[in-house]
């Protein structure tokens, strides 16, 4: 009795574990990347008790935001090849059958699905459009984890075929059928190159001032008031009012003990500029010269304790960005700042006048404007 045969789907010649393998080394350098600082802003915006973010270098987290982005951005090209090296085996029969073939096609359909997510929701987020506030962080968050789960599954169940296609030389590899392929191998690697180059230039330039001009999917890579971009503006936040009402004092509490301060109170206690970024979740970042008063000194006019976390509430009531909370190590910092200057001028309205805080580095989510009130958390 003979079995008849499945015919081969005919696939172009530049199609094929080649190409995937090789395009797979720089899409796994950034996944990988992406999910290591991704994980460390998580933690920095919803630190565990085990973990502490210094203060200093400054710039860290401008670094590792910033690669977050970059590397997210770089490993959409890179996907869209490898998916369509691969493609016409995705629906290859039988779709179940063996464990290792279960677990093969499964982990592929959970990583593509995750993958696309997480690209797809932090592209949306860099440019601003936030349709699920609340929704974002912790489900980008979530997903992170399930790309590394089927990650780890998808290049143990491949590690064969992965290690066969990469020992061999793209030339020494059978095309695979169909003579009338068009498309090279070469061809294909040098647009994923390309592709990735384009992607990178694309986002660097929000926080590389020579690449600026070529930034050209930076929302961001304009400047704002006083040469720093602007992330909410008053009006949006809906603080106008309050913040330029002449009788505005901010309060800073210390446990029963409480004190106001109006704006000329606070520029007349000892003024201290530092250099600090303002580095976005959303990858931007821009430097700017603060000048205020130092965090610490304005505790001491309380006798409050330094070594305590802080809680910033903005006078924005609306969003959620209005509450931030800092902690002790930052506290003492001596560049922490409650600013009321920017680049030699009073602070412009939207960049959180009448004061604001301005912390090294952290992100620029944390960076609290328009404060209302600060509190020393006793513990
Ligand atoms: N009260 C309040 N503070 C805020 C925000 C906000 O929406 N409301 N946005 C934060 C974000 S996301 C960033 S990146 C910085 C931007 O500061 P800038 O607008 O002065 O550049 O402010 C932070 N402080
Ligand atoms: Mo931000």
């Amino acid at each position: 009795m003979v079995t008849p045969k499945i015919p081969e789907p005919q696939f172009s010649s530049a199609r094929g574990p080649a190409i995937a393998s090789r395009v797979g080394i720089p899409l796994g350098v950034a996944v990988a990347i992406c999910f290591c600082t991704g994980l460390l802003s998580h933690w920095i915006q919803h630190p565990p008790t085990w973990f502490v973010w210094p203060a200093h270098p400054v710039w860290v987290y401008r670094v590792t935001q910033g690669l977050h982005v970059v590397t997210g951005v770089v490993a959409i090209p890179l996907l869209l090849v490898k998916l369509w090296a691969v493609y016409p085996r995705l629906f290859l029969r039988p779709l179940a059958g063996s464990i290792v073939r279960i677990a093969e096609r499964g982990s592929i359909a959970i990583l593509v699905g995750a993958i696309i997510f997480q690209l797809a929701t932090g592209l949306i987020n860099i440019s601003q459009f936030y349709p699920w506030k609340f929704f974002f962080t912790t489900t980008h968050y979530a997903m992170a984890w399930v790309v590394l789960g089927a990650l780890a599954v998808h290049l143990a169940v491949k590690l064969p075929v992965i290690r066969d296609a990469l020992s061999r030389p793209l030339s020494e590899q059978a095309p695979e059928a169909e003579a009338g392929a068009r498309i090279g191998r070469r061809a294909v690697l040098v647009a994923a190159a390309l592709g990735g180059l384009a992607a990178a230039l694309s986002m660097a330039g929000q926080t590389v001032p020579a690449l600026r001009r070529v930034a050209v999917l930076a929302p961001r890579s304009g400047t704002g008031p006083q040469g720093v971009p602007v992330n909410r503006s008053a009006e949006k936040a809906g603080v106008g009012p309050e913040a330029t009402d002449p009788d505005y004092t901010l309060v800073v509490a210390a446990g029963t003990n409480e004190r106001r301060f109006t704006r000329a109170e606070l520029l007349a206690l000892p003024q201290t500029t530092a250099e600090l970024p303002i580095a976005c979740v959303e990858g931007w970042s821009a430097s700017g010269n603060w000048t205020g008063v130092r965090l610490r000194d304005l505790l001491a006019e309380l006798d409050a304790d330094p070594d305590n976390d802080v809680r910033f509430v903005s006078l924005e009531r609306t969003g959620i960005y209005g509450v931030s909370v800092l902690p002790a190590p930052h506290v003492r910092a001596a560049d922490t700042l409650i600013a009321l200057a920017l680049n030699g001028e009073p602070l412009d309205l939207d960049h959180g006048y009448p004061c604001r805080l301005i912390a090294p580095n952290r992100p620029g989510v944390l960076q609290t404007k328009w404060l209302e009130r600060i509190e020393v958390l006793e513990t």
